[in-house]
Order: C-alpha cells, then structure tokens, then sequence
C-alpha cells in the first residue's frame, strides 16, 4: 500500500466530474487500499479518489475511533432517497486544510453502490456517516463544502489557501 500526495485547493483537477468504474479489479482494489492508507495517514474520516488524482466514482470512510479499523468501500455510489430533514455538522476536508464550517445536508440518506468485492449493495445512513457520505459524493462532482458558503467567506479561504500553496513552493522546489 502506499499513500498518496492529496490535491489542495486551489486545483481544477478538484472541480472536475469523476467517471464511472466499469469493473471493481484488482487495479481498483490497489486503488482502494492506497486511498485507505491515505486517509488514515492523514487523518481523515473520508477521502474520495478525485482527491488523489484519480478521476474515478470511488470513496472510502471509516468512522471508528478507537484501534479496530472499520474501513468501508463505496463505488459508483447513487442516492436512492434523502430525508427532507437537514443537520448540521461541522466540516472540514483533507483538499481544504485547516479550515471548518457548519453545513446543512439531508440528515439521512439512502445510497446503493458497489463494495471492495464489486457485489451490489445497499446502505441507509444517518448522523456523521449520512453527513459523510454526501461530502465525498459532491467530491465525485467537483463540489468542495467551501462551495456552500457565501462568496466572501469561500473567497477569503481559497485566497488563504492559494498563498500557503504558493509559499510552499517555495520552500521545496
Ligand atoms: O476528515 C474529514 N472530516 C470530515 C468532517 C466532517 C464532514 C466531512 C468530513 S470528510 C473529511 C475528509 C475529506 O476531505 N473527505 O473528502
Ligand atoms: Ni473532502
């Protein structure tokens, strides 16, 4: 397994639409567990593949705290139904470092996909895994939770953003 460099904001290769996958191979499950490692090394709760540089409908999550590792594996996730009910959490994102908002999203949802071994699958999700789910899935269409604030507040975090990144150049060259 290895883990990969994760794409910050500002980079167009974030905003693109990530495609389908046709088979779930080995090459995806070698993809799958990079982006596993990934996340854990982050840290991070989720991490889609466009994040990674892998334009591919793909998203890991895994919300346990303690030791046991309970990674799960979402490809070509669809929504089947989201509750009219919102909540908010506050977000963040491994391609938005160091910056957190409250977010309203459909408090429960309803998603088919397919697992690690390509079998289809069905899952209803509440609470952090609903709220989860859905900020990986607007990744898979080039949506960052910034894009919900208004344009001062996202406007002042990719300015921010784009400074630390360039400052970075830098310093590695
Ligand atoms: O690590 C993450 N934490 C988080 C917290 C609240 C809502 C969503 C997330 S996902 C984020 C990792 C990430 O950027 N996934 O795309
Ligand atoms: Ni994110």
């Amino acid at each position: 397994m290895t883990i990969r460099k994760i794409l910050i904001e500002p980079d167009p290769f974030l905003r693109q639409v990530s495609h389908e996958v046709e088979k779930v191979d080995d090459e995806i499950r070698k993809l799958m567990d990079d982006m596993v490692e990934t996340m854990y090394a982050a840290p991070g709760i989720g991490l889609a593949a466009i994040q990674v540089r892998v334009p591919k409908r793909i998203i890991v999550i895994d919300l346990s705290k303690d030791e046991k590792k309970e990674p799960l594996y979402f490809v070509n996730p669809k929504i089947i139904v989201k509750s009219k009910n919102n909540s908010t959490y506050e977000e963040g994102c491994l391609s938005v470092p160091g910056q957190f908002a409250e977010i309203d999203r459909p408090d429960q949802c309803h998603i088919s996909y397919l697992d690690y071994n390509g079998q289809k699958k069905e899952l209803k999700a509440e609470g952090l895994l609903a709220t989860c789910i859905q900020h990986e899935m607007d990744h898979l269409e080039g949506i960052l939770f910034i894009d919900y604030l208004s344009k001062l507040k996202k406007n002042f975090i990719v300015k921010k953003l784009s400074k630390q990144k360039k400052a970075l150049e830098r310093i590695v060259v």
